[in-house]
């Protein structure tokens, strides 16, 4: 799952915002890149395929230095994992955006787009919002303008985080059905898929309501929800021990799991449905077309997970039609046995 951090701050941004791409690479991910404007007004960007630390490495090498940045680490959805689908897009060499989560609607945007002149240089939908926010910013001449017209033609899921050369001092944000939450500085501000990655500099969190739209700016934050109306949301101060490594109130860390477990899967859910039908795209590039094949599914797990299993066996049977079978995954791995084709595996752990 894609994993997004930016940084407004009077000292340079780059440390912070690889050390959050570093806190958030438990969400897994294929490349990652970063982009950052200087005070010169110049939009600089790099991208690497790989570990977060491929990046750190190019850019030690050659250092984005600037006082306003975005940063993300991708897994694929649309367009195989390499250097040119990485994110940040861009669109000309002003308009920087990370995205996660998935354009429904981006195939008819992409061709419009075309026809009215922007150039395309890869394969993800993410490509297409950049493009249609440059194309807002030119009528009207303001970022948190451009990017309110443009998720307004946006179907599917998305956290975005944009930010322009021309306008160096803030960055607009915006959520619908990915996560995305505002770390509150002093004279500096954040944003994050998630505050784990913003701990190192500020336990002062804003978490951002579906359809909400905020403009961040070293001392200023200013949200308005989907109707356009300004709205405050409550700043959450994070508990430090609080965290998923501490059993907190909870008698035993399994009690604890149990309680967690709407939070946990409203959290992976995220950026993976719409209010209508799953994403498929969301395990992977080529997911749609092999889900179509698929005439069995074979569950493999141990313990609870062989019990999680075959609960799914009573939906996966009930509501896709599709026959499935659960089995013990040591037994499995020790006995010789007759796969069908277009059988799919889900093995869990
Ligand atoms: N659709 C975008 C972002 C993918 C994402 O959010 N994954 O979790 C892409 O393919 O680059």
């Amino acid at each position: 799952m894609c994993g997004i951090v930016g940084a407004v701050s009077e000292r340079d941004v780059q440390g912070i915002l690889l050390e959050g791409l570093r806190r958030l690479e438990y969400r897994g991910y294929d490349s990652a890149g970063m982009a950052v404007i200087d005070g010169g007004r110049v939009t600089q960007r790099a991208r690497e395929v790989g570990k977060v630390a491929s990046l750190a490495e190019a850019i030690e090498t050659n250092p984005l230095s600037g006082h306003l940045g975005i940063a993300h680490t991708r897994w694929a959805t649309h367009g195989e994992p390499s250097q040119v689908n990485a994110h940040p897009h861009m669109s000309g060499d002003r308009l920087a955006i990370v995205h996660n989560g998935i354009i429904e609607n981006y195939q008819e945007l992409r061709e419009e787009l075309k026809a009215a002149g922007f150039e395309f240089t890869s394969q993800t939908d993410t490509e297409v919002v950049a493009h249609l926010i440059e194309q807002y910013y030119r009528k009207h001449s303001n970022l948190y303008d451009a990017v309110k017209a443009a998720i307004a033609r946006l179907r599917g899921a998305y956290a975005l985080a944009v930010v322009h050369a021309d306008e160096p001092d803030h960055l607009v944000v915006c959520r619908e059905g990915s996560p995305l939450v505002i770390g509150v500085g002093i004279g500096e501000n954040f944003i994050a898929s998630d505050q784990l990655a913003l701990l190192p500099v500020t336990d002062r969190f804003m978490f951002l309501e579906e359809g909400d739209i905020a403009d961040i700016r070293r001392d200023a934050v200013s949200i308005h929800d989907r109707e356009g109306m300004p709205v405050e949301r409550k700043i959450i101060r994070f508990e430090h021990g609080s965290d998923s490594a501490e059993k907190g109130e909870y008698r035993h860390f399994m009690l604890k799991e149990i309680y967690e477990q709407p939070a946990v899967i409203k959290a992976t859910m995220e950026g993976r449905i719409t209010d209508t039908r799953v994403l498929e795209q969301a395990l992977g590039t080529d997911a749609a077309n092999l889900l179509q094949d698929v005439n069995h599914v074979q569950i493999i797990a141990c313990g609870t997970s062989y019990h999680a299993g075959m609960v799914a066996r009573y939906w996966i049977e009930e509501l896709a039609g599709v026959p499935c079978s659960v089995e013990v995954a040591s037994e499995f791995r020790y006995r010789k046995h007759v796969i069908q084709r277009d059988t799919l595996f889900l093995c869990i752990s």
